[in-house]
């Protein structure tokens, strides 16, 4: 089982409290939050785990161009959660490239073998 970035993240902040003598939140704030209704979120990790990111209906269903990914999550989606009622592409450059489409509330434990891992940006379908 790979490390997550998320609990390598939380090392090095703890780590870094301790050295520098400053109170820092509590590893136990940085526990995975439900996925919210009428959102996206994706992690790092399959079965909704690790490092994720989350994007609201409202910022994608007047969004005409693709929301690329920002370094934390770019080509390391392993799994998602839609709970919007819209029909999501999801792809593997960041404009174009292979297409792994999520309908409107469907959850992906495990994003199929040629998309996990390769996501760079969200698009409506
Ligand atoms: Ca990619």
């Amino acid at each position: 089982m790979r490390t997550s970035i998320w609990t390598r993240r939380v090392g090095v902040g703890i780590a870094a409290t301790v050295m520098a003598g400053v109170l820092a939140p509590s590893p136990a704030s940085a526990a995975v939050p439900p996925c919210k209704a009428d959102w996206v979120c994706l992690y790092s990790d399959r079965n909704f785990a690790g490092n994720f990111a989350t994007f609201s209906r409202a910022t994608l269903v007047n969004r005409e161009s693709p929301i690329v990914l920002g370094g934390g999550l770019a080509n390391r989606v392993s799994s998602l959660r839609n709970t919007t009622d819209l029909d999501l592409c999801f792809t593997t450059e960041p404009v174009g490239g292979n297409v792994f489409r999520a309908g409107r509330h469907e959850n992906w434990n495990q994003l199929p073998f040629w998309a996990e891992d390769d996501i760079e940006a969200i698009v409506k379908c």
